[in-house]
């Protein structure tokens, strides 16, 4: 028995009159998503039967291996804003080194988006049948935008007008964020809607689990190395030791803070600071989500939100979570503690 029968096309009319900003036209580009997010959704569950696991043979512009699925997930998001009438101009993805003008007009609506987005994230899960996600990020863009011109695409993660995922476990989850709170919706497969599940969520201040993937302990700063062993040391006041859980999947593990708390960490290393996520689609819109629900993302030196971008593609150290385990983890190091 459903919850609510709060659809997520009812939802967002309803915060339309709550929040300015959710314009009729925004809420067209989040249902969008939540429809690409389905046909993804439907293909990943029955992917072994069509043959569509497996690698492409192709490196993507991160120089990583692409999963067809990878590459057909890209092309769902871009279908599904190529059309006329589109209020979305361009898309930049993970797997496409360049921007992709789409809709077909140039800069004759008031109103327009650009769309960042990771298609899967977490990919090389797939083939364990594991969790994996898809990462939006939209921007409104006003008057003419060269897509050609990546300094026209540069805007920082506090200037993102909405973001959110879809995440494909289990079941199939939808959480958005458009400034004014997080909702979470969960996909009726009956009905083939997102219904709301969990609506003002709110993480807990701090966590008792971190996620990191510690093969690579060895290469972090000396801060990180003393943040990942505080939260190892037993101390019952502190709830120490944290449980160490690393899915593979950025957006399952930031997802299982949010509702339970805790930290992720995938920061920079000594030979390679600038670490392995990326800031527009992957940092940026999770950190937008987390912090509309209480948390933090940082760099362990610099809020995520606050970065203007020098590249549709930077890399970026991520440290994301609950509020005073990011804090604690900016503590150790900036070498206040
Ligand atoms: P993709 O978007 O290419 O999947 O990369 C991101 C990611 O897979 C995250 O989801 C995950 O947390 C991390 O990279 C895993 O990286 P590693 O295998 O180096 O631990």
């Amino acid at each position: 028995m459903p919850l609510s029968s709060m659809t997520l096309a009812n939802h967002l009319l309803q915060q339309r009159t709550l929040h300015p900003g959710l314009t009729n036209d925004l809420s067209q580009v989040i249902q969008q998503i939540a429809l690409a997010g389905k046909v993804i959704g439907r293909e990943l569950s029955e992917a072994a039967l069509h043959g569509a696991l497996g690698l492409t043979g192709e490196t993507n512009v991160q120089g990583e291996a692409v999963q067809k699925l990878d590459e057909w997930a890209n092309e769902i998001f871009v279908q599904t804003f190529d059309g006329q009438g589109s209020v979305v101009r361009a898309i930049v993805s993970e797997e496409m080194d360049k921007p992709r003008e789409v809709g077909g007009h140039a800069g004759d609506r008031p109103e327009e988006y650009v769309l960042f987005v990771d298609p899967l994230d977490g990919s090389s899960n797939l083939d364990g049948n594991m969790t994996v996600g898809s990462i939006f990020s939209i921007h409104r863009v006003h008057g003419p935008l060269r897509t050609d011109v990546e300094t026209d695409l540069l805007k920082r993660g506090r200037d993102q007008v909405a973001a959110g995922y879809v995440l494909y476990g289990p079941g199939t989850v939808l959480v958005y964020t458009c400034g004014a709170g997080v909702s979470q919706f969960t996909l009726d497969r009956g009905m083939g809607e997102f219904v709301l599940s969990r609506s003002r969520l709110k993480m807990p201040a701090r966590g008792k689990v971190y996620s990191a993937n510690e093969s690579n302990y060895a290469k972090w700063p000396r801060g990180v190395q003393r943040f990942v062993d505080y939260l190892r040391d037993k101390d019952a006041a502190t709830g120490r030791p944290y449980a160490s859980r690393y899915s593979g999947c950025l957006v399952a593990d930031v997802h299982r803070f949010l509702t339970g708390g805790g930290v992720y960490l995938y920061p920079g290393e000594i030979s390679k600071p600038e670490g392995k996520l990326r800031l527009m689609y992957e940092a940026a819109p999770l950190g937008f989500i987390i912090e509309q629900a209480g948390g933090l993302a940082s760099t362990g030196t610099e809020r995520i939100g606050d970065i203007l971008p020098t590249a549709v593609h930077q890399r970026i150290p991520l440290i994301i979570g609950s509020h005073e385990d990011v804090s604690r983890a900016e503590e150790f190091i900036q070498d206040k503690r």
